[in-house]
């Protein structure tokens, strides 16, 4: 499954290239890896979470390295019908969760050390840097919310105790909820810390890693139905295949993703 790598679940800080920047290092992060990172999903749909049990993030839950723990919000209300939305205040379609289990359940999850983040199409764009960012975080709490939205005084509430509140959205589209963007946010993260991902240098050569879009991938054989691999990537010259690879990242990101080239 990963390839055969040795896997990496030692306490050496190997992944950060980069100085953490002034502002992240005031927030709480993990000073060593020894203990599992915590995530914490509270939402009315626990059955959504489920593929956390598969693929990659499923293997560092049985390992240890990522501990997953998914709430239903509901358990958090009184009423007999377990009431979680209720009519917009100032009218209008559709309706907001209401404050009170949010509450109750950020009660439950969260310590003065969370990181809370709130997947929302009306929050900062999530790209690959916030990504790593996470990925150094001890503690990650998901509210999913559903209808138009989660009452915003739960948000207001929550940056008076957690570490860190992020309103976060995967892009400019409209999901029926935020459990598939948190399900985005946490594999994103959960594949960068450290023991993962079983050979580390993987992660470096991908798109978005260096702000560019990855360069393209063969594989054997040589020809296959009349196509051929890039006779480049077969001659064994290492500088020449590295700089191939370098201009065909700028040919693809100039040709699909320019906003992403600084401004010439
Ligand atoms: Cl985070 N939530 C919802 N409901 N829709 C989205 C989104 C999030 N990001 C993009 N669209």
């Amino acid at each position: 499954m990963d390839g055969g790598h040795p896997r990496v679940v030692d306490a050496t800080p190997t992944r950060r290239s980069q100085p953490r920047s002034w502002a992240d290092s005031r927030r709480p992060h993990r000073p060593n890896y020894a203990e599992a990172v915590r995530i914490d999903i509270v939402t009315i749909f626990p059955e959504f979470f489920s593929v956390l049990d598969v693929s990659l993030l499923g293997s560092a839950r049985k390992s240890g390295l990522i501990d997953v723990a998914v709430h239903d919000l509901r358990d958090f209300t009184h009423d007999r019908h377990r009431t979680v939305d209720d009519t917009p205040s100032g009218g209008g379609a559709g309706m907001v969760m209401r404050p009170e289990p949010w509450g109750e359940a950020l009660d439950a999850v969260l310590t003065d050390q969370s990181t809370v983040v709130f997947p929302t199409p009306a929050g900062r764009l999530f790209v690959q840097k916030q990504a790593r960012e996470l990925a150094d975080r001890e503690h990650l709490i998901f509210c999913c919310g559903r209808y138009e939205g989660i009452d915003q005084r739960v948000i207001e509430h929550t940056r008076t105790r957690a570490a860190e509140v992020l309103e976060l959205s995967i892009g400019d589209y409209v999901l029926n909820g935020g459990e598939v963007a948190a399900m985005v946010v946490i594999e994103a993260v959960g594949r960068l810390i450290p023991g993962v991902v079983g050979n580390p240098e993987s992660l470096v050569e991908e798109s978005h890693e260096d702000g560019l879009l990855e360069y393209p991938s063969y594989t054997k054989p040589a020809e296959w139905r009349g196509l051929e691999t890039p006779p480049v990537l077969l001659g064994g010259n290492h500088a020449a295949i590295a700089a191939w690879r370098h201009e065909q990242q700028l040919e693809r990101t100039r040709r699909v993703r320019p906003e992403l080239l600084p401004p010439a």
